[in-house]
């Protein structure tokens, strides 16, 4: 008896592969539509441009790269050596139309690359003047200290052993966010080299000593992130971690009134609270 085979072994071959691709990464199309990333368009008003960038970036680079492959294979395979076949073949140079593509196209490519990522870079940087909320991060060997200006309330944080995976989350020290309010980081640092990360918010900005970096992200979907220290800081470094709580506005302020009547008032800029005494400036 005759097995029945497909028509088409390639297709079947290719289908397999597809299944079996999709299978293993257990991948959704919204997954692929965010370019694997971390994250999603509705996290922060900046999220949306930042995966639409990479997944066109994507797209645009593996275009180019089936074409360029399927050229390379498509002359290997015409152009091979045959038997009894010792002539070269016929040798191209100086073809001004053919020179002219290579060197065009790809200098409309970078171009292209280059606008799209300039601008998407300027709009994450984009600061507005009046931000609705300014909290100030400082990082420190091993934990994180945030203050919100505006209500003159801090959370100092203390390092959190950290016994495995699982619900050590509850115990961190975390960042409240106000829903859909523009917040402004000014991030720092007490002692050594930190980065302060949310990876679902796609952002990552260096804390140095005696420097401030500033960044506006307005946060549009409730809920909670995992927040870490991006920078080899210590023996510690990778209990770094916090929460970050994105909560409507009204139950934003009942955490800052909780804060004030717990009496953990007043800014956290003193330098002597800073492990090398750092006043800022010149360093
Ligand atoms: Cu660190």
């Amino acid at each position: 008896m005759v097995q029945k085979r497909s028509s088409n072994p390639a297709a079947r071959i290719g289908a397999i592969a597809a299944i079996g691709a999709l299978a293993l990464t257990g991948c959704s199309s919204e997954t692929i539509a965010n370019g694997f990333m971390p994250s999603t368009p509705e996290v922060t008003d900046k999220t949306g441009a930042l995966i639409a960038l990479w997944t066109g970036s994507w797209a645009a680079l593996l275009a180019v790269g089936v074409l360029v492959w399927g050229l390379m294979i498509w002359a290997l395979i015409v152009y091979r050596k045959r038997k009894g076949d010792n002539q070269l073949p016929v040798q191209l140079q100086y073809h001004v139309p053919l020179e002219l593509m290579y060197t065009v196209i790809p200098i409309v490519m970078v171009g292209v690359l280059f606008v799209a990522s300039q601008r998407t870079v300027e709009e994450t940087l984009h600061l507005d003047e009046n931000p609705d909320l300014t909290v100030q991060v400082y990082g420190k060997q091993w934990s994180w200290d945030f203050y919100y200006s505006e209500f003159d309330v801090h959370y100092s944080g203390e390092r959190i052993q950290i016994q495995g995976e699982g619900d050590d989350m509850e115990h961190l020290p975390t960042l409240y966010l106000p829903l859909d309010q523009n917040v402004q980081f000014e991030v720092m640092s007490r002692d050594v080299n930190h980065a302060f990360w949310i990876p679902e918010f796609l952002y990552k900005s260096d804390m140095i000593p005696g420097r401030t970096n500033t960044f506006q992200i307005t946060p549009t979907q409730e809920g909670v992130y995992r927040g870490k220290c991006a920078e080899m800081c210590g023996e510690f470094h990778s209990e770094m971690l916090f929460r970050v709580e994105v909560i409507p506005v009204d139950e934003f302020e009942e955490v800052m009134a909780q804060y004030e009547a717990d009496g953990q008032t007043g800014p956290l800029d003193d330098p002597t609270l800073n492990r090398w005494g750092n006043t800022g400036g010149d360093h």
